[in-house]
């Protein structure tokens, strides 16, 4: 950053715009799994950006084919035009997806492509003449980006307050499953939970079924600290839907692309939704690219009237933008090389042993993790809380760690790249920190 660099324009997301401005953090490049900062220190990316650069940073590949894409054709027209690479997207995606979701629907980030499947949910029923399916039900402590759909179906409170009277009508919100007297330091899915999927046949029975659209949950709550489903919770949740003719929608903007181990968190699960949204590691990070991955059976269900009018009312300027094709068709094209999903699964287990030999540092309540991701929460300090995960997160970074902290917990989703001893760095360097702060 030049000395004389002025910061006060631009107003950052999700930030506290003042800390910040008085206390810059700046990244100036990256490669693999390093940061280097404008002030030249080199960090350790614990944290694959914001869970979305799983093979690392700055992949040749991908720099490649977004500079030939930008050479050749910088923009299509979206509606009523195409081109190759979209298809070609489409296709690899679809193929990758489980079960029946055939057909893709892009849009530009997470939350574009959460509203998207919600108003697919909504116009499918529509199309069936069960119109009156309006209502959607979301989970407590979900998060959903910040659309207005997906703050209303999105259970974090503060991304809901200031616009508590404007939110979608007819939204209800399953119990969220983080229990710490039950499950903490759970090794993978809990034990204990399954139960509060039966939560949805209360709601069910308080609105009626045919009032109801869709269910959508992450199937591991990423940006809450990394819920992990207990055992049998999804699979009840499925259950449920079906027997009510609810569409499941699950939003696997981080558990897709290898972080829960395999393809989707679907399939590390053993549970087929209806729907699925992903976004962040679609293209490795590197161009914004959002996407609804859609059952065959939703599809056709639109595909009635004349052959040339307009299905599904929506879309974006951007929707399968060339340069952002052209990412994850080579991040596909990495994780299907480079093996990154076998190699997550692989490496889960070391991860796992890594992150929970920190049981027992100052202050830890609380260790899970599924594939690569885990979560490390604190006892909150008595000055107020997330005071002391913010601490240790300074702490990392100035030892050249980048590691994400939520309220008090502090998250690790490393690129999928990852080595042992990158590992143990990581997992170091917080013990360190951890004995350092209050
Ligand atoms: N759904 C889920 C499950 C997400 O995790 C979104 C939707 C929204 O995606 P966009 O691309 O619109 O941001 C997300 C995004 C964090 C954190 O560490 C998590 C996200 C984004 C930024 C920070 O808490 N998840
Ligand atoms: N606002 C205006 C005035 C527009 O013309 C458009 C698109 O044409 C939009 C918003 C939506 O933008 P996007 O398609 O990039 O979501």
């Amino acid at each position: 950053m030049a000395a004389t660099q002025n910061l006060e324009p631009y107003w950052m997301p999700f930030t506290g715009n003042r800390y910040f401005k008085s206390h810059p953090m700046m990244m100036a490049s990256a490669e693999g799994m390093y940061y280097t900062t404008t002030e030249g220190h080199k960090i350790l990316d614990g944290i694959s950006g914001l869970w979305c650069c799983n093979a690392g940073h700055c992949h040749p590949k991908i720099v490649t084919a977004i500079q030939k894409q930008a050479a050749s054709l910088d923009y299509a027209t979206a509606f009523q035009m195409g081109h190759p690479g979209v298809f070609e997207l489409a296709e690899q995606l679809t193929d990758m997806a489980p079960g029946n979701l055939d057909y893709a629907f892009f849009a530009n980030s997470g939350s574009e492509a959460v509203d998207t499947a919600l108003k697919i949910a909504l116009a499918y029923h529509r199309v069936k003449g069960e119109g009156q399916r309006t209502r959607l039900i979301g989970r407590e402590k979900g998060y959903h980006g910040v659309g207005f759909g997906g703050i209303s179906v999105g259970g974090m409170s503060p991304n809901r307050k200031m616009y508590a009277s404007t939110l979608l009508p007819g939204v209800d919100h399953l119990p969220h499953t983080h229990n710490l007297s039950k499950n903490a330091y759970s090794r993978g899915q809990p034990d204990w939970g399954a139960h509060l999927a039966d939560e949805l046949e209360n709601i069910i029975a308080l609105h009626d079924a045919s009032t109801i659209a869709a269910v959508i949950v992450e199937p591991v709550a990423g940006s809450a600290g990394v819920l992990v489903p207990p055992r049998g919770y999804l699979q009840r949740l499925r259950k449920i839907c079906d027997r009510h003719g609810i569409l499941l929608i699950f939003d696997e903007v981080i558990t897709a692309f290898g972080r829960t181990g395999s393809s989707f968190g679907a399939e590390t699960f053993g549970v087929q939704p209806d729907l699925i949204t992903v976004a962040k590691g679609l293209t490795n990070g590197a161009v914004p690219m959002g996407a609804v991955l859609v059952d065959k059976d939703i599809y056709a269900a639109f595909m009635t009237g004349p052959e040339q009018a307009v299905e599904f009312f929506h879309g974006y300027t951007y929707s399968g933008h060339p340069l952002a094709a052209a990412a994850a068709l080579a991040s596909i094209d990495i994780y299907r090389e480079e093996g990154l999903f076998e190699r997550a699964s692989e490496m889960a287990p070391v991860f796992e042993n890594a992150v929970h030999s920190l049981k027992g540092a100052a202050n830890v309540v609380d260790i899970r993790n599924i594939g690569m991701m885990a979560a490390i929460e604190l006892e909150p300090r008595a000055d107020g809380p997330a005071l002391r995960a913010l601490d240790a997160f300074r702490r990392c970074f100035d030892a050249g760690v980048l590691v994400r902290t939520t309220g008090d917990t502090i998250a690790l989703t490393p690129p999928l790249i990852i080595d042992e001893p990158q590992i143990d760095q990581i997992v170091t360097t917080i013990g360190q920190a951890l004995r350092s702060i209050d």
